[in-house]
Parts: C-alpha cells; structure tokens; sequence
C-alpha cells in the first residue's frame, strides 16, 4: 500500500492514516457552518455514527449526527443541527464542543458527555438517547472548568467513572472521578498528569471514550506542547488496570501520531490532532481513531488493537 504522507513520521508506526482524509469538511455540510471537527463515535445498527461539532458562523458549536455503512465514505448527514444549545440551560450560552459517547448496557442508553460552554467557562454536561434524535439532558457534571469527558461504559467497584480534565491553578491534568448514580462525583483524583518538559508538558485531555481490552482499559489521549508557533497537539496511550482504574499500568513515552498531514498542518488551527472517537471490530482487529484535524475537518485512523496492545505492553509502568 502506498505510504500516505506523514506515514513515515509516525513513531511505532501504529496508526495509518485513510487515504479519503479528510473524510469530512464543512463543504459536505447539508447547511452553512464554517468548520467540522471533533467527532464523538459509535457503531449502531451496523453503521458508523458520528456526532460531529459543528461550529456556526457566529462561532459557537452545535452537535450534528452524521451516518456511514462503511465508516469512511457515503455519509448522510442530518439535514440541520441534531442537537442545538438550549436556551433554559444557562451554561450552553455559548455552544455544546467536543462530544464523546459510550454505550451503557446497563441502562440501555447511549451517554453523550460535551462540552457545554458557560459563561463560568467550559463544563462538561451529560445527556442521554436512545435514537441519537431525541435526547434526555442530565445536567453538568462537575463544576468549571473542565473538558474532554467520558463515562467508563460499566461500573467497576459499583461505581460509574468519569474520566475528565479540570483545569486547576493553571494545571490541565486528566482525572477520574465517581459516583452511585451519575449525578454526584467524588472521590477526584489525577489520573495521568502532564508530563514537564515532555511533549505533553502543557496539557493533556481524554481522547476517544476508554476502551475495554483484556489488557486493560486503553486511553487514547491528547497531549499539547506550547511552541513559539502555537500549541501542538499530539497523540499518546495508556493502559488502566480493568478493576481498579485510578491504576495506570502503562504509557506510552512517545507520541503515537504527530500533526504531519497537509490537513492536519492546515486549518483554523493548524498544529492540532484531535481524537475523540473509536471504533474497535474485534472481529478483524481493526481499530478506527475518528479525529479533527486543524480544529476544521473530521479524519479517520486505523490501526490494529493487537499491534496496540503488544505495543502499551513495552512501556513503561507509570506511576499514577
Ligand atoms: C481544545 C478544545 C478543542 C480544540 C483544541 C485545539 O482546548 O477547545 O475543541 O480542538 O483546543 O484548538
């Protein structure tokens, strides 16, 4: 296969970028919006289901449904936006950013956590839908600020996990938090801080929603370093202990995708690489990393879970 640009750069050679990148942009939008990023995903009724941010032209966000049967191509978009700022909820003021969504059997709901921008500044709220066109709102989860969320998709110790990025005294590390009933959260504590002088030194957000493996929970994050040009955004993994996951068993040393791709170098901020869904066949091993690429375009990854895992397997333990 031929080797997609930036292919060559990418350390451990993990993940391949598609070759329809990017596989949408704000020209494929059935209305007016300025860009397309940020993408939460899951798989239902056998098809791939994206819920895309979409930025308007005034600059604030909104969530829109966008369908495929192969996950790549042939989408079919909502014809306006699925799920709008509620005006009776004063902390979406300024726009719903960055979905992730998680499957909870145990209610037999989807779980779409965002983030709804407040004049407190960013919170992370919860809704919930069975169809992905109507949607129960559950309110904000912890208080602001704080980003990049998503529920673990089942209890462990009796508990729900929300893994999340508050934003305390200047310092953006990812947290986990808990709680009975999806409503109250405690028990906060850091789970992957960032990391000083590293590549993920300035901050670091939860990626797509955490993953159940044999290995443990695998966590695709992202991880900035602020340049002379800005800040770049690059991707890493860990591995959480299945049962215990304030229990990091491993991470990666090394970014595992890099802003290399004319797509990703391009944009309304160029520089970023932003996952925030994926989609794991077990069947045929292949994982699929849906990001947005220069805060602008949504772009797709694969890679294989075994390679993944054999590869969190070499390193190192890191403390917690
Ligand atoms: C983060 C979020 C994301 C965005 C990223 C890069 O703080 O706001 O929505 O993709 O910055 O600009």
């Amino acid at each position: 296969m031929a080797v997609q640009p930036g292919e060559a750069f990418q350390p451990a050679g993990l993940f391949r970028r598609h070759a329809a990148n990017p596989i949408l942009t704000a020209d494929h939008w059935p209305y007016p919006a300025n860009a397309v990023f940020n993408p939460a995903a899951a798989e239902v009724e056998k098809e791939t289901l994206l819920v895309v941010r979409v930025e308007d032209l005034r600059g604030f966000s909104h969530l829109t449904v966008a369908r495929s049967r192969n996950g790549v191509d042939g989408w079919r978009i909502d014809p306006s936006p699925t799920l709008l700022p509620d005006p009776g909820h004063q902390e979406e003021v300024w726009g719903l950013e960055d979905p992730r969504v998680v499957w909870l059997a145990e209610e037999g709901l989807w779980a779409l956590t965002y983030v709804s921008f407040s004049r407190g500044g960013p919170v992370v709220s919860l809704a919930v839908t069975r169809d992905f066109r109507r949607f129960e709102r559950r309110g904000v989860l912890v208080p602001p600020e704080d980003k990049d969320a998503a529920l673990l998709p089942r209890r462990v110790g009796g508990r729900w996990a929300l893994i999340h990025r508050p934003v305390i005294r200047g310092e953006a590390h990812i947290w986990i938090s808990f709680s009975e009933d999806l409503r109250y959260w405690g028990d906060h504590r850091i789970l992957l801080p960032a990391r000083p002088g590293w590549w993920d030194s300035a901050r670091v957000g939860l990626g797509a929603p955490p993953i159940e493996t044999p290995h443990g929970w695998l966590l695709i994050y992202h991880g900035v370093r602020v340049t002379a040009s800005g800040s770049l955004y690059r991707v890493g993994l860990a591995l959480l202990d299945l049962e215990e996951p304030t229990h990091v068993l491993r991470r990666s040393e090394e970014w595992v995708m890099s802003p290399r791709a004319a797509y990703e170098r391009s944009g309304d901020v160029p520089g970023v690489i932003f996952p925030s869904g994926a989609i794991w066949d077990r069947a045929s091993d292949e994982l699929r990393l849906y990001y947005g690429a220069g805060d602008d375009k949504v772009a797709l990854a694969t890679a294989r879970m075994s390679e993944v895992l054999a590869y969190l397997e070499g390193c190192p333990e890191a403390a917690s």
